[in-house]
């Protein structure tokens, strides 16, 4: 016997929407979580595919989650949306703003998406990337729960504040990055503590702020940030934008907010569209050849782009299923209903 269990993408979506059915949240509410569940598991992201739904129904089980969220949908302003969330999960609220948000950017040749009020638990390419599939650029980012010390600190202060990207390109899958503003995403830490394996020098210290490989002690401790001062001012431009000019909480805020229920972080979320169509008129297809120069260098000398590890764990989901350890399966399979 080894020790995955192969599911195919159908497997995995009614596993998933069941998990969730059966903690009472809505069913816009489980058909959105489960989209980017699935998505991010068949892309091979294991810290946020499948695992997360034990983090879901934790969350709903605190009663911090609104089962029956409604997002409404606000025009701010002339290149503006914002979405109240009403403490659902992030997925639905997005899945109401983007497409304001993208009417607004092809017009104005930018837009902002602001969603606030919402649990934020996923990963932010499946928010980007389908808008690179659809000729826009795009960029997104959110804060969390305060883990992760300042460079030169030791103390937690920032969230994990992720970073996507995505731009589009013709004839290629899309340059697509995304990853957390500290050393790796807590989540990947949370997996090294599941299976008992350290995780590498450098990610973390533990709670007295010495330097740890334990992941339990990293839990404890602090998270450090990816390229020292580099990510930490990052990491704090993600709380400006992602929370103070949104008007929602800081990582420390949603943090205290939490209490110790440990549910996923309730805060704010920023995406910004820009139109390449606008902005380059008729220069638009010269101009989009050029950034595949810029491709091709990177790609001509070894190196690889973003996001291509991703898409060939994508193709490989689609043709093989998709490989979750057993154990997993089955602490997942305890959460159906009898
Ligand atoms: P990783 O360090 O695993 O990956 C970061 C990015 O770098 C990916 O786009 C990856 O592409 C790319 N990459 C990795 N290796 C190379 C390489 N050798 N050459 C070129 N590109 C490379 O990400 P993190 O651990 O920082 O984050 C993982 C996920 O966690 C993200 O999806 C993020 O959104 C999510 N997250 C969500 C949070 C939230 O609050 N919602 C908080 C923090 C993280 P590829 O995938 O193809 O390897
Ligand atoms: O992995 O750091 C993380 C994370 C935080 C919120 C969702 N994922």
């Amino acid at each position: 016997m080894t020790d995955l269990v192969t599911l195919s993408i159908e497997d995995a979506t009614t596993l998933s929407r069941d998990i969730l059915r059966a903690t009472g949240l809505s069913e816009r509410q489980c058909e959105a979580v489960t989209r980017v569940i699935v998505r991010a598991q068949q892309d091979d992201c294991h810290s946020h595919g499948l695992y997360r739904l034990l983090g879901c129904v934790h969350s709903v089980a605190t009663g911090r989650i609104n089962k029956s969220a409604e997002p409404r949908v606000v025009d701010l302003a002339p290149s503006i949306v914002k979405v109240d969330a009403d403490r659902g999960f992030s997925s639905l609220a997005y899945e109401h703003g983007i497409g304001p948000t993208l009417d607004k950017a092809r017009v104005q040749g930018m837009a902002a998406l602001a969603i606030n009020n919402c649990h934020h638990f996923s990963a932010l390419w499946p928010e980007v990337e389908p808008l690179a599939r659809q000729g826009f650029a795009a960029l997104a980012l959110t804060p969390s729960h305060s883990w992760v010390a300042p460079a030169g600190g030791t103390r937690p202060v920032f969230g994990t504040n992720p970073i996507a990207f995505a731009w589009p390109r013709a004839e290629a899958d899309p340059f697509v990055f995304d990853f957390a503003t500290s050393a790796t995403a807590r989540g990947e830490i949370e997996l090294h503590r599941r299976a008992g394996t350290d995780i590498a020098p450098g990610l973390a210290v533990d709670a007295s702020g010495d330097a740890t490989t334990d992941p339990a002690a990293a839990l404890e401790g602090a998270m450090l940030t990816f390229g020292g001062h580099k990510g930490s001012a990052l990491s704090a431009m993600v709380e400006l934008l992602g929370g103070i000019l949104i008007g929602d909480m800081l990582s420390l805020e949603s943090k205290a907010a939490d209490a110790g229920a440990g549910a996923t972080p309730l805060h704010g979320e920023l995406i910004v569209v820009f139109d390449p169509a606008v902005f380059l008129g008729g220069a638009l297809k010269d101009n989009l050849h050029r950034a595949e120069t810029l491709f091709g260098a990177i790609l001509s000398q070894g190196a690889r782009l973003p996001s291509q590890r991703r898409f060939e764990a994508r193709r490989n989901a689609l043709r093989n299923g998709m490989r979750i350890p057993r154990k997993l399966h089955a602490e997942l399979l305890q959460l159906l209903p009898e």
